[in-house]
């Protein structure tokens, strides 16, 4: 197997970037991972000091956001890629025999649908809207701050309930084919953000017993060790 660069990975414990790192777990792909925290100005920096908030933002992830990550290559040039679903498909490539990505052309236009759908539709106009309606509106008048995180959460919910009906309809073991592919791991950490939330997540069967099923693998119980999150189903 060839040699792979240095990754490095930032990150915020339960956070977005947990999906980054049960791909690297489901992978077995070697990375050092960067805890990140607020600094004065409530912007993104590196915890153990590594990286200033600007630093960050200029070497890492230009939004200030987590997921960043960076690789480094034998020849010292590092390059950031942002976004979770271009990280995870990055990673993914990486060890394509393990089928990730999807084993099958038709496979991996369905995961690469359902990534971009968590990251748009429910990370970003549901629990972005929800969560962060500064992103929206200006959150001083907050008649608008309401009203967007509203919309956030019919939102939330409308995506939860699209992915449920899916799994119904499909029948399958996990959300694409037969195995588990990127669309599960992704899966994982938004599903935990509806329970923190009262969302009564356990109706949503089907999609409760694939998190289950994670949750019950080695990757799942590696990812909240490491960040320091107490098991969840157990
Ligand atoms: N579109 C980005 C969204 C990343 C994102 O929203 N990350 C959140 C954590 S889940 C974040 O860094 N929030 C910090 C902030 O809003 O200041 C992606 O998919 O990677």
């Amino acid at each position: 197997m060839a040699t792979l660069p240095d990754f490095t990975f930032y990150y915020s414990p339960g956070a977005c970037s947990q999906a980054v790192r049960l791909a690297l777990h489901e992978l077995s792909i070697p990375f050092k991972s960067v805890n990140t925290r607020r600094d004065a100005n409530h912007k993104i920096e590196a915890a153990d000091g590594s990286l200033t908030a600007e630093e960050y933002r200029d070497q890492v992830h230009h939004k200030n956001y987590v997921p960043g990550f960076v690789i480094t290559f034998p020849d010292g040039h590092k390059e950031s890629i942002t976004e979770t679903p271009a990280i995870l498909s990055y990673l993914a490539s990486i060890r394509p025999e393990k089928g990730l990505a999807g084993k099958t052309e038709l496979e991996k236009a369905k995961v690469l649908s359902w990534i971009v759908y968590f990251a748009g539709e429910l990370h970003g106009i549901g629990w972005g809207a929800f969560i962060a309606p500064k992103r929206f509106v200006d959150v001083s008048d907050k008649r608008l701050e309401e009203g967007v995180k509203e919309g956030g959460l019919r939102n939330i919910k409308a995506a939860y309930e699209h992915l449920e009906k899916q799994l119904q309809k499909s029948g399958g073991e996990w959300i694409v084919g037969d195995s588990v592919t990127l669309a599960d791991v992704y899966s994982y950490v938004l599903y935990w953000w509806g329970v923190k939330h009262d969302l009564g997540m356990e109706k949503y069967e089907r999609y409760t017993e694939i998190v289950k099923k994670l949750d019950a693998r080695e990757s799942a119980k590696k990812t909240l060790q490491e960040e320091e999150l107490p098991a969840h189903f157990q």
